[in-house]
This record gives structure tokens, sequence and C-alpha cells, in this order.
């Protein structure tokens, strides 16, 4: 793909920074209580969130990129992750929701003005304008990180649901339930993604076995077959770990399930209603997808095949941008945004297919893979350790696809998250996989 010109690279920057604001300030456009508690101990109080893009944008865009004055180095330290954990920022002298505000809006005057007079240099690593696609997109996951904390937060909604078109909504009825990805070579990571982060890079090739791969995530009413046939009562379909875990925290069922006679119920963004049996389940650990698909008869899919179902192109063996081509993410291709505060009944999207015909790769659940989050071979961090080098190795599995929660500049068929494999307030489902036979490969 071409490069822009400067002046549209800095139109098309701005109106992306831009863009991640409106989102901040309507997650957290609620009362001051609301801001300050604490509703999880897994979660910082929203107005850590909000002054804490502002921190990281102040260090990288306005100190970092335009080598000018900092305007409150007193906060790197309160705003500094690594030295809070979550459960620990309700206690701190944090900026009070209107102070958070304001700072956050004199950091991005002055991330503006040096965004005007920058040559948006790229670097041997990297493209111009990297420092503030990583900003864009750093502010972006604290959204989704917010939207977490906001299906956490018990009470009154004060979130309102966007309705997603009609014209997107399908069903799986009439797909095939798998698909099967042809083994050989395929391209995993990126070089010359402009905004894809050092997880990302770089692109190099991968041989993989042939494999089928279910054409739309799991449902809640697949899940809800399992928890029916006693899944949750049977060790054999669980890891040692997972075990031990699914005992010492009395997992029953999804976070945010509860029973209802024979039927479940959720509370999603408070408001209760019926659990949608064709809906991609949601709030599932990694244990409970493992011990899921090996109930099933089946397995988790590694990142690799994930990303060979998401961006392989049999007709050409070339790896694409996302499932449906190179063009950027539209409504009618995935479920990004957050607007909809839920995942699309599966079965949707059929613009967004895969080469494949496999669906819903992007937006709509975070999917667990079976892959320990590592780097790629070549892997040099930027611009800093903690970004990512700090988390590689066995304690965090890979996430991929983006959830609905996600914004489309933090998601792309490259594009890696990664979590404890405990953790379930994350907007992360699943689909499984199986290894092809060798008939079934010819
Ligand atoms: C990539 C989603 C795991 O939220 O911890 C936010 C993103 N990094 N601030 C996280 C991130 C720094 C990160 N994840
Ligand atoms: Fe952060």
């Amino acid at each position: 793909r071409e490069p822009l010109p400067i002046e549209q690279l800095r139109t098309a920057i701005a109106g992306r920074l831009d863009r991640a604001r409106r989102r901040t300030h309507s997650l957290t456009a609620c009362d001051d209580g609301e801001l300050l508690a604490q509703h999880s101990p897994l979660m910082s109080p929203l107005v850590w969130d909000l002054a804490h893009v502002g921190s990281q944008e102040e260090i990288w865009l306005v100190r970092d990129v335009g080598h000018r004055v900092p305007l409150r180095c007193d906060l790197d330290a309160l705003y500094d992750a690594f030295q809070h954990p979550r459960a620990a920022r309700p206690t701190l002298p944090l900026l009070g929701p209107d102070e958070a505000r304001r700072y956050i809006a004199e950091v991005r005057d002055k991330a503006l003005d040096v965004l005007d007079s920058s040559p948006l240099e790229g670097s041997e690593l990297v493209d111009q304008g990297f420092a503030f696609g990583m900003i864009v997109q750093h502010e972006q996951q604290h959204s989704e990180t917010m939207l977490a904390t906001h299906q956490l937060r018990k009470g009154e909604p004060v979130l309102t649901p966007e309705p997603l078109p009609r014209s997107v909504i399908g069903t799986r009825e009439g797909l095939p339930s798998e698909v099967l990805v042809p083994g050989g070579e395929s391209t995993m990571g990126t070089s010359i993604e402009p905004w894809a982060l050092d997880n990302e890079r770089p692109s190099h090739p991968v041989v993989l076995d042939p494999f089928w791969i279910d054409t739309v995530p799991v449902t809640s009413g697949d899940y809800g077959r399992f928890i029916d046939a006693g899944g949750y009562q049977d060790p054999r379909w669980w890891s040692p770990a997972g075990w031990d875990h699914r005992q010492n925290a009395g997992l029953e069922a999804p976070l945010f399930w509860q029973r209802d006679g024979g039927g479940w119920l959720r509370r999603r963004f408070g408001v209760v209603e019926a659990v949608p049996a064709d809906e991609p389940v949601q709030h599932v650990c990694w244990y409970e997808a493992d011990a899921y698909a090996r109930w099933a008869g089946r397995r988790l899919p590694t990142e690799a095949e994930w990303e060979k179902a998401a961006r392989f192109d049999p007709a050409t063996r070339r790896s694409r941008r996302y499932p449906w081509g190179d063009d950027d993410p539209t409504p009618g291709r995935a479920n990004l945004g957050g607007g909809a505060l839920r995942p699309s009944p599966a079965g949707s999207y059929p613009e967004g297919a895969s080469a494949l015909g496999i669906r819903q790769l992007i937006g709509d659940v975070w999917e667990w893979t079976s892959s320990d989050f590592q780097p790629y071979p070549g892997f040099r961090a930027f611009p800093y350790s903690e970004y990512s080098e700090v988390f590689f190795g066995p304690g965090y599995k890979v996430l991929r696809g983006g959830s609905w929660a996600a914004d489309e500049v933090a998601c792309r068929g490259t594009f890696r998250n990664w979590d404890y494999p405990i953790r379930r307030q994350i907007f992360a489902g699943f689909r499984t996989a199986r290894n092809a036979t060798t008939a079934e490969a010819a």
C-alpha cells in the first residue's frame, strides 16, 4: 500500500485521535461517584484510565516525539501501570474527574501541535506516524478495558446500546459447522502494516498441517449443552491446572450467568436478560474454553492456525490484512467499536467472511487460542520492553480477532492480545479446531 502524502497522514491521525477521545469521554460521562468507585478489584477506577491515557500521550507524543517541556512529570508514577496493581489504584492521590479531563485536554492540545510540526519520520523498525498510531491504539484499548469495568459495575444502566444494522445479522443455519484449512506454508505477522505493534513483527513463514476450524464462534447455546452435560463436574475434560482452578474458584458457568429455572439469565451492562442461545459465548476463561473443546472432541486452534484461517487466501496463496481482504473494516464487515454492547449472532457478517468462508474472525468476541504469548523469530522490543516483551512466556495465553468492544485501529489479522488463562471479565469467547485426517486433507 502506498504511503499517504504527509498532510493527508496528519489529517487521518488527527481524526483517529479525536475518535478515540470521543469514546473515552462517552465512557466516562457518568457521576463522579461512578468514576471514583472501584467496581471490581480486577479493574482500575474509571478515573484512573481517564488520566492514564493522557499520561501515556504526554510521555510518548509530547515529550518523546515532540521534545516539548513536560506538563506533569509528577503524574508519571501515579499512572504507571507497573508501579501500582489495579486493586491498589483507588487509594492513590489520583486526579479528580474534572482535573483529569482538563489534564488530558491540555496534553491533547500539545500532541496536536506536535503532529502539525513533526516530520512524522519512520525509523528502521517502524513506519511514519507509528508513535501516534500506538497512542491511538492505547486509548482505544483502554476504552475496551473501561467497558469491562462498566460490565462489572452493579446498579442501574448508564450505557445505551446502538443496535447493529439488520443487514449484517445472520444465522449459522445452512453454514457448514467447520471449514478445512489446507496445510502448507503461510505468512504470520507483518513487517509492513504501518501501525502494527512490536509483538506482531516481523512477518515470517509458518508451515502447518491441514486442520478443521469452526465456521463460527462457539455459542452460548453450545456452551449451555456442555454445562448441562455435567462438563463442570467432570475432570476428564479439564487440564490439571484448569481443574484446580475450576474447583478453587467454584466455576459453574460463564461470568455474569445465573440460573433461572431450566435456563440462564445474564446481566449485561445493568440489564438482566435471557442468555441468547445464538450469541457467541463470552466471559469464559481459557481453562473453560479448553475444557469445552475437549468435551466436544476437539481442541483450541493454535495462534498460527487462527491467523492462517483469518488471512490465508488459497487462490493467491497469500496472507491478507483481514479475513475479507486488504481493505479496512467497515460496519458491514465486522462488529467493532463498542456501540452494540454485545456480539452479533453466530453466522452474521457474510461480508466479513474469510476467503475460506470462516465468519466473525474479526470483531464480536476475542478468541482464546491454545498458544502461549511468545515473541516471533526476529522480535525487537519497541518502543519499550514493557509494551510486550515483559509479558512473553507461559503465563499468558494469546487471544485473537478483537471483540465488539475493540476499535478497528486496535484489531487486524495480525493483532495479538494476551491475558492470564483465569481471566473472564474480558469480552472473550473461542472457536474450536481439530486435525484433518490424511483422507480429508487429500
Ligand atoms: C494488550 C490488552 C493486554 O490492557 O494490558 C494498555 C494493552 N498496554 N496499556 C492491557 C495495554 C498498556 C494491554 N493488552
Ligand atoms: Fe495503558
